[in-house]
């Protein structure tokens, strides 16, 4: 298969490139780095060498290298295998399109993702300590 997808069943960002790759019909390997066990896996030296960022998803591309950020994933096999299309084929639509994405992607995740509240729980004062987010439950 010449996909491997690193991720992690509660990501939000990792599940933004499996609907992509299975509304696409793309099948892939499925890699998988836990963001809790083990203190996260992700932080181990042997994911950060596939992904510099410690983060997920992260797609293997055989013979191409690891691609990283869920937008840049989803465009390349967007790009690479263009049919059935994701994108609209208007240019108006496919504005709107990406600002939703990007909406939720640049604006809405990073503030409620897994290192901002592990570090926003110690250094609140809340006694209360802020829910881990969907990324880092389980
Ligand atoms: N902007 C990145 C975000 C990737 C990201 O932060 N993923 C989360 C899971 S949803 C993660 O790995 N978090 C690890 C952490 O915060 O330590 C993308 O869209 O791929």
């Amino acid at each position: 298969m010449p996909y491997t997808l690193y991720t992690y069943w509660r990501s939000s960002a990792a599940y933004r490139v499996r609907i992509a790759l299975n509304l696409k019909g793309i099948p892939y390997e499925a890699a998988l780095i836990h963001l809790v066990r083990d203190g996260g896996e992700h932080l181990l030296p042997a994911f950060r060498a596939i992904n510099p960022a410690a983060a997920v998803p992260a797609l293997r591309v055989d013979g191409a290298g690891v691609l990283t950020q869920s937008l840049a994933i989803i465009e390349y096999p967007e790009e690479a295998h263009p049919e059935p299309a994701l994108l609209p084929r208007d240019a108006i639509e496919r504005a709107k399109v990406r600002a939703a994405a990007q909406l939720i992607a640049c604006d809405i995740h990073p503030v409620n993702n897994l290192r901002v509240i592990q570090h926003l729980n110690p250094v609140s004062g809340n006694p209360r300590s802020l829910p881990l987010p969907g990324c880092g439950i389980g």
